[in-house]
């Protein structure tokens, strides 16, 4: 199949493609969680919601493997490197800590889960991240070998941490990478855009970029 992207066109064989949704978590976009706690405007992200799922309708007709990465800690927070602890008490988010939706950014919680409208469905892998990106200490890897995956279509929040750390290391690691453009998003506009521009530039440096209209046609 071919896309219309950034900065050329991105071919993809489906059969060697899985979609990746990357934390769409309560924490990060809805009232009360992690992002908003930091001080962040959360309606850039929850703008994107209906888009994320027209991806994922799409790409589960055509077959591919749906994964969704939640990223959080585990409950006695050993998988959390104490400078990630020390910041985000600085900014008044403590991980672990008790917030409007349980502990924040804790595995298990209800602000750590999938947005209700995107909820995963019994045959689609989660993978549980520490870090921003998927492939660090995850088994992302493993999963998408055993599966003989060569591209990946991405979608997620937010644009310029989790979504463009994952990126890198899929492109470190041969991966084909897709951003859909308009189901992902930062909190700040500008972030965005700039990672739009990062991901494509020198000849799709890292990746490509397109619409869910182009993908849909395609
Ligand atoms: C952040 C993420 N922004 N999912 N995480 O801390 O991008």
């Amino acid at each position: 199949m071919i896309v219309d992207a950034k900065p050329y066109e991105y071919t993809f064989d489906p059969e060697k493609t899985a979609l990746l949704v990357i934390d769409m978590q309560r924490d990060f976009c809805e009232h009360g969680g992690f992002g908003e706690m930091l001080g962040n405007d959360i309606s850039e992200v929850t703008a994107i919601i209906p888009q994320v799922g027209k991806v994922i309708d799409h790409c589960r007709s055509l077959g591919m493997p749906v994964i969704y990465t939640k990223e959080g800690h585990l409950p006695d927070l050993s998988d959390c490197p104490p400078s990630k602890l020390r910041r985000s008490k600085k900014q008044g988010a403590g991980i672990g800590d008790m917030g409007p939706m349980g502990r924040i950014m804790i595995q298990g919680e209800p602000g750590n889960d999938i947005v209700p409208e995107l909820y995963p469905k019994e045959e689609d892998i989660v993978i549980h991240k520490c870090g921003k990106g998927s492939f660090y200490k995850t088994a992302l890897e493993d999963n998408l070998q055993e599966k003989g995956i060569e591209s990946l279509i991405v979608t997620g929040v937010t644009t310029h941490v989790c979504v463009q750390t994952t990126i890198r290391e899929a492109n470190d690691r041969g991966y084909e990478c897709l951003l859909i453009k308009d189901a992902s998003a930062a909190y700040d506009r500008a972030d965005h855009l700039a990672s739009l521009q990062m991901i494509t530039q020198q000849g799709a440096i890292f990746g490509w970029t397109a619409d869910t209209e182009s993908l849909l046609k395609a």
